[in-house]
C-alpha cells in the first residue's frame, strides 16, 4: 500500500515527493519520488522487487535462480577500473577554445589558423602522486591535460602546471614514480613526497634540481585550478603547407591571475575540505563565473635552437619569456561540468601522440617515451583498444573511417563487406592532400644509449628560478625544503640535497642547512657543467608578481552571530557580489543568525565546518554576546588565529575585539591587514585592500623560521 507523505506538515515544496510502501517482508521503506520509469535488469526485464532476494521460505537459503540479484551484484563487483598509475585524482570539465590570431604562416592545423573558430575542449586537472581518494591540496605537480576536439581529429596537450620535468629521459619515469609513491613495504605515505625514498632518488638525480625548485615553490600548492598556469613542457613542432617546421612551446595563462596558498593552510584545508580544488571549480561554473585561460605559444626556429644556451630538447629547461615572448593566439573558457564523473573524467584518455595535421613532435627524449606510454596505459586502464569509442574520447565534428575492427566492447561497427584496403568495393581512402604528414626530420647517427652533453647543466636555471622569486616566495621554498627533508630519516640524504643547493644559491643552502640543524655545510655536489650565475631573473616565474590585484573570483568568509549588524552584513554581501567575488556566512549554528534589525541571515557553514582556511579573506561581524560566546569556542579562535597567521585580510567590528584578543592577536599585532568596520562605507575600501590577497609582510612576524 502506498501512502503519499509529500504534503506532510512542514514540507514546504512538492519538489521531492516521498512515499512509504510496504516491502515484501512487511517492513516500511521510504523511497524517493518515482520518475515514472520501471526498474529493469540490463536485459530490459521489468523488476518486481528490488528489496529482497529470492529465497526458500521466509528464512531459507538464497537461490542462484535469482538472475536479477546475480546480475546486480556481478555488475557492482566489476565497477572499478584500475586508477591511473599517476595522476589518479583528477577533475574534468568541458569548455571551448576560440582562436584570435592565425598561425597560418607556421602550421596547417585548422585549429590554429581559422580565426574565430570555436573548438570544443575537455580539460582534466589532477594531482600526480596521490591515489584517486587522496586530497586536493597535496604538495604536488598539477596535471593540466587538454583535449581539443578539432575538425581534423583530436589534439591533446597533456600538460602540467609546471613548465619543466624531473627527468630528461623517459626510461627513468618508473623509478621517479616508484620513489614518489607510497613506500612499497608499508604502503604509505600517501600523496606526499616528504619521505626518504623520494629524496633519495632526487638527491641522486641532479637533473631534477630545476623541477625541485618549482615543486618546493608555492606552485605546488595552488589556491585553485582556476589560478594556475598550464604548460605543454616539451618543444613541439608546427608544420606549414611547405613542410617547414617551427619549434613551439604551449602555454595556458589564467585570466584570473596566479594564486597559491600557504603550506600550513594547505595542511588544514586537506582536513577541512579534501575536495577544495574540485569544489571551487564546480562552484565557479555553477555560479556562472567560468574560468578562462589564454593560449600562448613560444615559437622559435633551428637557428634560435642552435644559439640558445640550453638544449631546446631538454625538458628540464624553460625558454625564458624575455628571450622568446609568449604570443597569445587564443583563449579558452571552461564552463560546463560533466554529467557523469566516471563516464567523462575517469574514462577520458589523453595521449601525447594525439596530434592533428600541422602539429608534430620534437626529439625530446621524454616526449618520445610519452608517445609510447599513453596509448599503452589506456589499454590497461580502459580494457580495450576500442577506448576511442567512448563518447568522451571519440572525435567530434569530424568523421572516423578506417578498417580497424572488433575487439572488446566495439561500439561503432562498420557496415558492409569491405574491411581491408586497397579494395574494389569502395570506401574510405588515404588523402595525400589532407592527411597527416610527419615532419621530414633528417636523422642519422649510430645507435647509442647516451645522454647528450648539451643536457648537462642542471643548476643554472634552478638558480634563475630561485632569484626570480620575491623574498617571501624564496622563504617559502626554503621552508618547503626544510619541511620535506626533515621527514627524511637518513642524514646523508638531507646532506646530499644541501650539497646540490649550494650549486643553486648559497643563501638557500645556508637557510636549509640551518633549518635542518646540520652542523656544517657539505661540499657542493660535483656538477657535470659549471653552474652559471649570470642568467637574469624573470618576472614571469613569480606567482606574486603575476597575481590579480583584485578580489574578483575570490571568496570572503563572513563570521556572524545573533545580534550582529544587519547593515554591515548586507553591505558586505552586496559589495562582494558587485566585485564578482563570492562569500559564505559562517555562524555558531548552520541555520544562521538573527541580525540586529530582526532579519535572519542563513548560514552556509557551522563554525567548525567553515574554518578560515577555506576563504581568501574574512570579516568578523559579531554582537557583544556573540563574541562572548565564541570566545569559548576553539573553532572560532582558530578561525581568527589562522586567518591572521595565513596573512589574510581581516575586517572586524569593535564588538569582535574580545574574540580577536582571545585568539592570540594582541593590540601590538594589529597591522594594516586588520580593518575596522565602523559602518557600511568601510566595506568597499576593505575589499579593495583584499585585492592584494595577502599581507605577506605579516608572515615575518608569525613564523619562527623567519625570525
Ligand atoms: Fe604523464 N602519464 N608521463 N606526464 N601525465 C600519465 O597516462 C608518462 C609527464 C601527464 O588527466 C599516464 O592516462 C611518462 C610529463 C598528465 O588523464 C601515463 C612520462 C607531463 C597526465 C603517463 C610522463 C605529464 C599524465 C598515467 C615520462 C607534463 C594525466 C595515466 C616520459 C608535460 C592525464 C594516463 C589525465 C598521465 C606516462 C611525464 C603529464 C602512464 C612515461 C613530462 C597531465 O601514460
Amino acid at each position: 500500500m502506498a501512502r503519499k507523505i509529500g504534503e506532510d506538515k512542514g514540507a514546504k515544496s512538492a519538489a521531492r515527493e516521498f512515499e512509504t510502501r510496504a516491502g515484501a517482508g512487511g517492513e516500511l521503506h521510504q523511497i524517493a519520488g518515482s520518475s515514472g520509469d520501471v526498474l529493469t535488469t540490463q536485459q530490459g526485464v521489468p523488476i518486481a522487487d528490488d528489496q529482497n532476494s529470492l529465497r526458500v521460505g521466509e528464512r531459507g537459503p538464497t537461490l542462484l535462480e535469482d538472475f536479477h540479484f546475480r546480475e546486480k551484484i556481478f555488475h557492482f563487483d566489476h565497477e572499478r577500473i584500475p586508477e591511473r598509475v599517476v595522476h589518479a585524482r583528477g577533475f574534468g570539465v568541458h569548455g571551448t577554445f576560440t582562436l584570435h590570431e592565425s598561425l597560418k604562416e607556421f602550421t596547417t592545423a585548422k585549429v590554429l589558423t581559422e580565426v574565430g573558430e570555436h573548438t570544443p575542449m575537455f580539460v582534466r586537472f589532477s594531482t600526480v602522486a596521490g591515489s584517486k581518494g587522496s586530497f586536493d591540496l597535496a604538495r604536488d605537480v598539477r596535471g593540466f591535460a587538454a583535449k581539443f576536439y578539432t575538425k581534423e581529429g583530436n589534439w591533446d596537450i597533456v600538460g602540467n602546471n609546471i613548465p619543466v620535468f624531473f627527468i630528461q629521459d623517459a626510461i627513468k619515469f618508473p623509478d621517479l614514480v616508484h620513489a614518489a609513491k607510497p613506500i612499497p613495504d608499508r604502503g604509505f605515505p600517501q600523496a606526499q613526497t616528504a619521505h626518504d625514498n623520494f629524496w633519495d632518488f632526487i638527491s641522486l638525480t641532479p637533473e631534477s634540481m630545476h623541477m625541485i625548485m618549482w615543486v618546493m615553490s608555492d606552485r605546488a600548492i595552488p589556491r585553485s585550478f582556476r589560478f594556475m598556469e598550464g604548460f605543454g613542457v616539451h618543444s613541439f613542432r608546427l608544420i606549414n603547407a611547405e613542410g617547414k617546421g617551427t619549434f613551439v612551446k604551449f602555454h595556458f595563462k589564467p585570466k584570473q591571475g596566479l594564486q597559491s596558498v600557504m603550506w600550513n593552510e594547505a595542511v588544514k584545508i586537506n582536513g577541512a575540505d579534501p575536495d577544495f580544488h574540485r569544489r571551487d571549480l564546480w562552484d565557479a561554473i555553477d555560479l556562472g563565473s567560468p574560468p578562462e585561460w589564454d593560449l600562448g605559444v613560444q615559437m622559435f626556429d633551428e637557428d634560435f635552437a642552435d644559439t640558445f644556451e640550453f638544449d631546446v630538447l631538454d625538458p628540464t629547461k624553460i625558454i625564458p619569456e624575455e628571450q622568446v615572448p609568449v604570443r597569445i593566439i587564443g583563449s579558452f573558457v571552461l564552463d560546463a561540468r560533466v554529467e557523469n564523473f566516471f563516464a567523462e573524467t575517469e574514462q577520458v584518455a589523453f595521449c601525447t601522440q594525439n596530434v592533428v595535421p600541422g602539429i608534430g613532435f620534437s626529439n625530446d627524449p621524454l616526449l618520445q617515451g610519452r608517445n609510447f606510454s599513453y596509448l599503452d596505459t589506456q589499454l590497461k586502464r580502459l580494457g580495450s583498444p576500442n577506448f576511442t569509442h567512448i563518447p568522451i574520447n571519440a572525435p567530434r565534428g569530424c568523421p572516423v573511417h578506417n578498417f580497424q575492427q572488433d575487439g572488446h566492447m566495439a561500439m561503432t561497427n562498420p557496415k558492409g563487406r569491405v574491411n581491408y584496403e586497397p579494395n574494389s568495393w569502395g570506401g574510405p581512402r588515404e588523402s595525400p592532400e589532407r592527411g597527416y604528414r610527419h615532419f621530414a626530420a633528417g636523422e642519422a647517427g649510430p645507435k647509442l644509449q647516451i645522454r647528450s652533453p648539451s643536457f648537462n647543466d642542471h643548476y643554472s636555471q634552478a638558480r634563475q628560478f630561485f632569484i626570480s622569486q620575491t623574498p617571501i616566495e624564496q622563504k617559502h621554498i626554503g621552508d618547503a625544503l626544510v619541511f620535506e627533508l626533515s621527514k627524511c630519516e637518513r642524514i646523508d640524504i638531507r646532506q646530499r640535497m644541501v650539497a646540490h643547493l649550494r650549486n643553486i644559491d648559497e643563501g638557500l643552502a645556508t637557510v636549509v642547512a640551518g633549518g635542518l640543524g646540520l652542523p656544517k655545510l657539505p661540499d657542493p655536489a660535483p656538477a657535470a657543467a659549471t653552474p652559471r650565475t649570470d642568467l637574469p631573473p624573470s618576472d614571469a616565474l613569480s606567482i606574486i608578481r603575476n597575481g590579480p590585484d583584485s578580489f574578483t573570483g575570490r571568496k570572503l568568509g563572513i563570521l556572524v552571530s545573533d545580534g550582529a549588524s544587519a547593515a554591515l552584513v548586507k553591505a558586505l554581501v552586496t559589495e562582494v557580489k558587485q566585485l564578482g567575488a563570492v562569500y559564505e556566512i559562517i555562524a555558531p549554528k548552520v541555520a544562521g543568525a538573527a541580525l540586529d534589525d530582526g532579519t535572519t541571515v542563513e548560514g552556509k557553514q557551522k563554525i567548525d565546518g567553515g574554518p578560515s582556511v577555506l576563504y581568501d579573506a574574512v570579516a568578523i561581524v559579531l554582537s557583544p554576546d556573540g563574541a562572548a560566546q565564541l570566545m569559548q569556542d576553539k573553532a572560532a579562535k582558530d578561525f581568527v588565529n589562522d586567518a591572521y597567521a595565513h596573512c589574510k585580510f581581516i575586517a572586524y567590528v569593535d564588538d569582535a575585539l574580545p574574540l580577536i584578543d582571545r585568539a592570540g592577536i594582541s593590540e601590538a599585532d594589529m597591522d594594516e591587514g586588520l580593518v575596522r568596520l565602523e559602518g557600511p562605507d568601510d566595506v568597499a575600501p576593505f575589499l579593495a585592500l583584499c585585492g592584494q590577497l595577502r599581507l605577506w609582510d605579516r608572515e615575518l612576524k608569525v613564523d619562527l623560521d623567519a625570525v
